[in-house]
């Protein structure tokens, strides 16, 4: 274990829990971390969630809290709730989810009663827990239908969505999800909506940097409600927002606070704007294409390599690899990545035979490879890396992961983190 030389006050105050810290920097800065849903914040991000703003309790909202001393905290939440509101183009803007599972029952708390049809896409077909699967609290307090993707094209069938919705008549409808890689349709899920009535979340979670940034088309006006993490490809601290139009902003308020939550986490409302102000910079909409174009280019490598992709390619920052003909199974694949630096997840594909804990596909992403200045050039390599870690997977060829491992440690060393200490 090494102690960080970064946070002294805590070195001193607990040196064992620093260590974990250093030796996470550490595993950050030389591993070729593809899990399509995390990134690396800046530094302003990281400081602002380690300010004294965590001291604080202030439920309610700007100018209507249950607590004194809001001098300073609700500035904080108006300048969040405003960079939101600019950089999605939405109407109202609720900072406060602690994150995306507590923002989307929200959303179920605002909308619908317990018993309720609901609808989403379902979690083996790229979308999450919380669209009304079965194990998840809402697909247990409410009764959750759902689409899935074509087995042919690995797209939505939206005949398939509009038939089920006609026929369910659900009072939300979900679109978005976590195994996504093709451009979301939200004029398509807006019309079925409207034709039966219901409310239209798009959950953009995985895509809200790619929306900020232009490199995905937004889901206003088309989406009564979009609900978001800010950790992922919108690269700003743990947390979530539910934006939407005006006409639903009470409702949502209020199953936020009292409904759902206590005391919003101040910290990391302060941290959630300035990601915002960063991801209103011309540098961000940079970003947002390169991580799209770093995709595009990884995903026709890893063709030519012979691997087989859900949909044939992505649109956006997110590939599912489905592994069924290397003959590897994911979990095996994903902890031989993993000997060789290269952090991916095992993930269930479409009409995927296999368990989810044991399925037959690998999900990797471009979001926190490209925040650290790789880009198109450097794909096929990656590529090369991850047919090599395959193809080790399958053989037990534990002496190419440790190559593999040399490889990767000496290309990401000479791309700093953001965030990270230097050497
Ligand atoms: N756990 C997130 C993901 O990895 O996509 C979704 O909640």
């Amino acid at each position: 274990m090494t102690v960080s030389l970064s946070h002294p006050a805590l070195s001193a105050a607990d040196p064992e829990l620093a260590a974990l810290v250093a030796d996470e920097e550490q595993l950050q800065a030389d591993t070729l971390r593809m899990i399509p849903s995390e990134n690396y914040v800046s530094q302003a991000v990281l400081e602002a969630t380690g300010t004294v703003l965590t001291n604080k309790y202030s439920e309610g909202y700007p100018g209507r809290r249950y607590y004194e001393g809001q001098q300073n905290i609700d500035p904080v939440e108006r300048l969040a709730v405003e960079r939101a509101k600019a950089v999605f183009g939405a109407e109202h803007a609720n900072v406060q989810p602690y994150s995306g599972s507590p923002a989307n029952l929200a959303v179920y708390l605002a909308f619908a009663e317990p018993g309720d049809t609901v609808m989403g896409m379902s979690l083996p077909m790229g979308g999450h827990l919380t669209h009304g699967w079965g194990v998840s609290a809402t697909g247990t307090w409410f009764r959750g239908v759902q689409y899935g993707v074509r087995a042919d094209t690995g797209l939505t069938d939206f005949d398939e969505v509009r038939e089920l919705a006609l026929k369910e008549r659900p009072k939300i409808i979900f679109c978005g999800g976590t195994a996504v890689p093709r451009t979301i349709d939200f004029a398509a899920f807006a019309e079925i909506a409207r034709e039966v009535d219901a409310v239209l979340v798009a959950d953009i979670a995985h895509i809200a940097g790619l929306v900020a940034g232009d490199a995905h088309p937004s889901p206003f006006p088309h989406a009564d409600v979009v609900s978001t993490t800010t950790h992922k490809t919108l690269r700003g601290p743990r947390g979530a927002m539910l934006l939407s139009r005006e006409s639903k902003a009470k409702a949502l308020d209020k199953a936020v606070f009292p409904g759902l939550q206590g005391g919003p986490h101040n910290h990391t409302t302060a941290a959630i704007a300035v990601a915002l102000r960063e991801a209103a910079q011309p540098s961000f909409r940079d970003y947002a294409h390169s991580v799209v174009a770093n995709a595009k280019a990884l995903a026709e490598s890893l063709q030519e390599h012979g691997f087989e992709l859900v949909s044939g390619g992505t649109d956006n920052h997110l590939i599912l690899m489905d592994l069924t003909r290397n003959g590897v199974p994911g979990k095996i694949a994903a902890k031989a990545l993993d000997r060789a630096g290269i952090v991916v997840n095992y993930n269930t594909v479409p009409f995927d035979p296999r368990k989810p804990f044991d399925p037959s596909g690998i999900r990797i992403g471009t979001p926190s490879l490209t925040s650290r200045g790789l880009g198109t050039d450097q794909m096929p390599l990656v590529a090369q890396w991850i047919d090599r870690g395959v193809a080790a997977a399958g053989n037990g060829d534990e002496a190419a992961l440790a190559k593999i491992r040399a490889e990767v440690r000496d290309v990401m060393t000479a791309h700093p983190a953001p965030g990270l200490p230097t050497a």
